[in-house]
């Protein structure tokens, strides 16, 4: 779909878009299954990249505590923990620019993922930029889907970080692509661009092929010393006008309401779910901001009579 069709699904009448969302998510999903996905920073702070909205990097006064990398024995137990409470995705966070092939910090992800990968579950890193030998690595590995998000339109994205490029985001994107690992690739509601801006990268989103495997959708959490910190927060329907647009858009696609829910009520989710969100994150911390409580999510989930989707889910 491009720009011009994009515009004409989101600008319609509010109720006639979530009910052309619900259509499309019914034909092609379990109505009553959300996938639930568990975070964890494996290496926090200290990142070299300049992104405007991130508590992590070295460039804001604001940067969160640096952290050593994780070895694979701190991470299992984590990931145990994911499991048991019902998640069936563990995704590991990074905060560097990217990985090589050859670098001990890599090999230590690699052998991380290995071990993670015999739990069963769906197993998604975030590491920054790649080539196709550290896809093709991470794949052997036994990494399933690969996190890394065009966050905003083409043209806003340089004011909002200028130490690597969107064609940078794009090349690893490629990479991905090649070396069959599913694509998780989406962005940030609510950094000051408007809506042509989030249109405009649903519009990219669109030109891949394949198509994402999933859309994480994250509202801005303003975190404090970053040069985001005084953002305002996005409304409700905004979003919710975004999570049906993108449900429409890439019927496939497994939509997750990411950053942010914590500033929405129940009955806001509750509506985000309808037009077609199928998947959260999971668990009190996303990778260095809060989330809801589990069991806050589960009474959700509860009421609104939703289960948990199964791990390899697809349409
Ligand atoms: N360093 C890797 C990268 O940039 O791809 C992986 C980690 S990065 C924190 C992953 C994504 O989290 C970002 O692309 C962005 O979409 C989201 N994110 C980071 N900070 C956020 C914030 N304050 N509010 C909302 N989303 C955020
Ligand atoms: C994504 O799109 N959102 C997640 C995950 N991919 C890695 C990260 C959200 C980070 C929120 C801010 C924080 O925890 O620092
Ligand atoms: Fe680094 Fe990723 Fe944060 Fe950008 S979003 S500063 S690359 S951790």
């Amino acid at each position: 779909m491009n720009l011009e069709q994009l515009e004409a699904i989101y600008h319609q009448p509010f109720f006639d878009l979530i009910t052309q969302s619900r259509e499309v998510y019914l034909a092609h999903w379990k109505r009553h299954e959300v996938q639930l996905c568990t975070l964890l920073s494996i290496k926090t702070g200290g990142c070299s990249e300049d992104c405007g909205y991130c508590s992590q990097s070295a460039h804001h006064k604001g940067e969160v505590e640096r952290e050593k990398l994780l070895t694979a024995d701190e991470v299992m137990p984590h990931a145990l923990r994911a499991k048991a409470n019902g998640s069936t995705r563990f995704c590991m966070g990074a905060a560097w620019r990217g990985v090589r092939e050859g670098d001990g910090k890599f090999e230590q992800v690699l052998e991380t993922v290995r071990q993670v990968n015999t739990l069963g579950l769906e197993v998604c890193v975030t590491l920054g930029s790649l080539t196709n030998r550290e896809a093709q690595l991470l794949k052997e590995a036994g990494v399933t889907a690969y996190n890394h998000n065009i966050d905003t339109s083409p043209e806003f994205y340089p004011g909002i970080v200028s130490t690597h490029t969107f064609e940078d985001r794009l090349q690893t994107i490629k990479a991905v692509q090649d070396a069959n690992m599913a694509v998780c690739c989406g962005g940030i509601l609510g950094m000051g661009e408007d809506v042509r801006d989030r249109l405009r990268m649903l519009e990219v989103l669109c030109g891949f092929d394949p198509s994402p495997e999933s859309v994480p959708i994250n509202c801005l959490m303003a975190m404090p010393g970053t040069p985001l910190e005084d953002q305002e927060p996005i409304d409700i329907f905004d979003l919710v006008r975004m999570v049906a647009t993108t449900r429409i858009a890439i019927p496939t696609a497994k939509v997750r309401l990411s950053a942010g829910r914590t500033r929405f009520s129940l009955e806001g989710q509750a509506l985000a779910f309808y037009a077609g969100a199928n998947s959260i994150f999971y668990g009190e911390k996303l990778l260095t901001a809060s989330n809801p409580e589990e069991n806050e999510d589960l009474d959700l989930l509860r009421k609104l009579d939703l289960v948990p989707q199964a791990p390899f889910a697809t349409v």
